[in-house]
């Protein structure tokens, strides 16, 4: 008998017309096609069965690697058991588990409150400092900071503190009352420096600047991403976000950390602000929470945040008005519970803070190659920058992207850098296949 092909037995789609794919140039891609079928470990497999080594965890989210069995039943039994369950006036055990389990992975964090990504984390911590501020008889203080080259997700909230021109230009006023940081990023002090540069903390004091300007009195908080990611893994100087900290304490105002990218050991810590050993009052999380196999996302906040809320809220009021239909999905749950079981087990952050001297040099070992002009790294993020073509910037680097995909290996670029951010269950051999790989490529490349 004949049956009808189901939609699991599609591992081709014959229209790529439909999808509008985001943060895509849709026009090349539909003409050539990138598609991943399946993954395994350290590896991607395309529908042809050609395999790829994942150098960029996905999107910066899959730390623990691919298709983790512990994750993937403990997400089959959950949606056996409780497929959905509101968090509006009522609630399920494992939002309150697996709270009590992030909460306890940080000291001096007592809650979180979780959203289904970056960009959402991004719009609650903006919101919670708000709402904060005014509960604490600070309600003038309503102004962000964000910094050049940041990047902190596509809501508005998130934009507008961002510092991503093509993110921005298109879209109006966004949120008013922002100002931004200088960036961090200069070659001619810190070119292919190892790990954090020495040059360059009193870029935190044009913080001081921007309160001289508006008055501490209206700025809520500041937002910045412990190492910049997307804008090609921009290493904070030595001093910087601990000078970041004390402008901001000094003034009331409120600190954030992005660690969407930073979060879940991608610097061989639980966290950047247990790395840099400078804590902020609230920081962002998504991606390696679940390593990406449900999206979520969750805010920590610092003790007396909460209690704020709680304290000011007249008996029987909702404290905080905001939270999505998918806060704390139970799938989401049972993926993180998994999620960091598997990290613990396997001590992978202690695993990413070991290999991070030999991601060091094998990344700092690209330094000769044609056209490029920098190197960096941190943990197990790296970044290759090239010099751009005259006119013609993303062309090099997207070419490079292309090519490595052809011999096997999945990098990220971003403006004429190539990223760099494999699981963190990497290996020797994996890191060495990276390495050459890309010095094969670059010599090729225009
Ligand atoms: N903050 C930071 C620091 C991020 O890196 C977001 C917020 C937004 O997260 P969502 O889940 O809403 O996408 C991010 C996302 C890249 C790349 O290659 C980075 C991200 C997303 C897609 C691509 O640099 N970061």
């Amino acid at each position: 008998m004949e049956y009808a092909m189901s939609i699991s037995d599609v591992t081709v789609p014959n229209d790529l017309d439909s999808l509008w794919m985001p943060f895509t140039d849709n026009r090349s891609f539909k003409k050539q096609p990138r598609l991943f079928s399946e993954a395994d470990g350290m590896y991607y497999f395309t529908p042809d069965g050609r395999k790829v080594l994942d150098g960029t965890s996905g999107l910066w989210c899959v730390n623990a690697g691919h298709r983790r069995k512990p994750i993937i039943e403990a997400v089959s039994k959950q949606v056996e058991k409780l497929d959905y369950a509101p968090g509006f006036q009522v609630g399920h055990p494992l939002s309150f588990e697996f709270a009590s389990r992030l909460t306890g992975m940080v000291k001096e964090y007592s809650h979180v409150m979780f959203t289904n990504s970056g960009s959402e984390s991004v719009d609650t911590a903006l919101k919670i400092a708000l709402a904060y501020q005014r509960n604490i008889g600070q309600g003038n203080r309503t102004r962000f900071v964000g910094r050049e080259r940041g990047y902190h997700g596509v809501g508005f909230g998130g934009i507008s503190v961002g510092g991503i021109s093509p993110n921005r230009k298109m879209f109006g006023n966004m949120l008013t009352g922002i100002d931004h940081l200088k960036h961090t990023h200069n070659l001619e002090h810190n070119a292919f420096v190892k790990g954090q540069p020495e040059w360059g903390a009193h870029l935190a004091d044009d913080l001081e600047s921007i309160v001289a300007l508006h008055d501490a009195s209206n700025i809520a908080a500041v937002i910045v991403e412990p190492v910049a990611g997307s804008t090609g893994v921009l290493i904070p100087p030595q001093g910087y976000l601990k000078r970041l900290r004390e402008i901001c304490t000094k003034h009331g105002i409120l600190l954030i950390f992005d660690e969407v990218i930073t979060g879940f050991g991608r610097l061989g810590d639980s966290f950047a602000n247990e790395y840099f050993g400078v804590k902020p009052d609230i920081f962002t999380t998504a991606k390696g929470i679940t390593n990406a196999t449900v999206p979520m996302g969750a805010v920590f906040v610092r003790d007396g945040i909460y209690d704020a809320f709680m304290e000011v809220a007249p008996e029987g009021a909702i404290e905080f008005f905001h939270g999505y239909t998918y806060s704390g999905h139970p799938l989401a749950c049972a993926a993180g519970l998994a999620t960091l079981e598997v990290y613990r087990e396997e001590d992978l952050f202690a695993r990413a803070a070991e290999l991070a001297p030999y991601f060091q040099e094998a990344v700092h070992s690209l330094a000769d190659c044609k056209n490029v002009i920098d190197v960096r790294n941190l943990g197990l993020m790296g970044a290759i920058e090239l010099e751009s073509i005259p006119n013609k910037l993303t062309v090099r680097a997207m070419e490079a992207f292309q090519k490595a995909f052809e011999r096997g290996l999945l990098v990220r670029t971003t403006g004429d850098t190539i990223a760099l951010s494999p699981p963190l269950i990497v290996e020797r051999k994996h890191i060495d296949f990276i390495a050459e790989t890309v010095r094969d490529v670059l010599k090729t490349v225009h």
